[in-house]
């Protein structure tokens, strides 16, 4: 049984390990100097409990090489969010979804927040997500700066356009609970 997911310390392990990880995966994903071009579409998913980011051409292939991988560490990996370039839960313009472990529901409560993903930009994600969709009762809470600073939008179940309140290509962080 691994660990639950929600404890703070882990917090900042993630927003750490995600810093890295996701400066790696930009580095990737994106030839020098295109990042803020027109984004290629790229899939990445981020696994909160083995903290490794696994990126790949299609989201499925993503999703399946993130699966592959955490199963070989007793995880069963099962979607949290996902972000999409395009509104609509489009995946052609690239995708960013998070996956905790198979036992892992967020809290119905929004407080404690459970993830906190502080630096989009690292990842070519900042100011780019046009629709979110979330799972296993999780809530995502948008910021308009990296660092969970600025202006931030209420708690998002599922929005196919994240324009009609005002936050299409604009959170530069998050919050998950
Ligand atoms: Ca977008």
């Amino acid at each position: 049984m691994s660990e639950p997911l929600h404890h703070a310390p882990r917090k900042r392990a993630l927003a750490a390990a995600s810093s890295a990880l996701m400066a790696l995966a930009a580095i990737v994903a994106f030839a020098p100097g295109t990042a803020q071009a027109a984004p290629a579409a790229d899939h990445c998913v981020v696994n909160l409990s083995t903290h490794e980011t696994t990126c790949a051409a299609t989201q499925d292939a993503a999703f399946a090489a993130d699966a592959a991988a955490a199963e070989e560490v007793g995880i069963q990996s099962v979607t949290l969010i996902t972000l999409y370039d395009r509104t609509n839960y489009d995946p052609a313009g690239g995708t960013r979804s998070f996956v905790g472990d198979g036992s892992y529901t967020c809290s119905a409560a929004y407080s404690p927040v459970e993830f906190s993903v502080d630096y989009l930009d690292a990842a070519g994600w900042s100011n780019r997500a046009s629709s979110v969709h979330t799972y296993r009762s999780c809530d995502i809470k948008l910021w308009d700066s990296v660092t969970l600073s600025g202006a931030s939008s209420t708690w998002i179940d599922n929005l196919a356009n994240l324009g009609t309140i005002g936050w299409s290509n604009r959170a530069g962080s998050y919050q998950i609970s």
